[in-house]
């Protein structure tokens, strides 16, 4: 009984390796110009969509410091920027909130996101707050490196479950700051494949059919 448990259990972890977490990059490269100057830059009027992601910015919906309403993102081009060949993007409105949702609402996880900075004399940290699937919010602060030279850095979150909302204000004085490539996966196993739920249901038969010779074993002897 116990070795078709352990079966039935193997067949679970099998069926859940089996079903990799689909996983997506937010590299916003559809906002790479056409034709890059080097001091140029870009606006991104309204939220971001990519991959079944929306990142969305306080300054779409209230404008700050004069600026025009919608006007959510900018990105540097060629020698600001982080991502020359592609996009980064860059807040340089005080108060800026971005937030990184699924379309759907769906949870999801959050793995990593690239930040950078030119910030020579300032340290700088980013308080990122996240919501857990039963609404809690938490926080964790990254610490950004000083600098002289546009860098990026990863940052992830060892251990950090399911999130339905991550968000951030990556405000700084002198406007270099810049996020890039943040990487979400689905949360492992929440919907698996059919040929997986084959395997599982396969595991849990194994499984019943024990239970079953095991109660008509014990009839007999009671
Ligand atoms: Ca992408
Ligand atoms: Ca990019």
């Amino acid at each position: 009984m116990l070795n078709l448990l352990r079966l039935g259990a193997a067949a679970f972890a099998l069926a859940a390796a089996a079903t990799p977490a689909a996983a997506v990059v937010l590299d916003f490269d559809n906002y790479a110009p056409a034709s890059p100057s080097n001091t140029a830059t870009t606006s991104i009027y309204g939220p971001i969509v990519e991959d079944g992601f929306r990142v969305n910015s306080s300054t779409c919906e209230a404008p700050s410091g004069g600026r025009p309403v919608g006007r959510c993102f900018v990105t540097e081009q060629r020698r600001n920027s982080l991502d020359p060949a592609g996009a980064s993007i860059k807040t340089s409105f005080a108060g800026q909130i971005v937030t990184v949702e699924k379309l759907d609402g769906s949870a999801f996880m959050f793995d990593s996101i690239d930040i950078g900075s030119r910030q020579a004399s300032n340290p700088l940290a980013i308080d990122f707050f996240y919501t857990l699937v039963d609404g809690t919010i938490g926080s964790m602060r990254f610490d950004i490196p000083t600098s002289t030279a546009m860098l990026f850095d990863t940052y992830s979150i060892a251990g950090l479950g399911p999130i339905t909302s991550i968000r951030f204000d990556p405000f700084e004085r002198n406007g270099t700051f810049q996020f890039d490539n943040i990487r979400l996966s689905d949360v492992t196993g929440a919907v698996p494949e059919p040929a997986t739920w084959a395997m599982m249901i396969g595991g849990f038969g194994l499984v019943g059919g024990a239970m079953r010779r095991r109660r008509s074993a014990s009839a007999v002897f009671a």
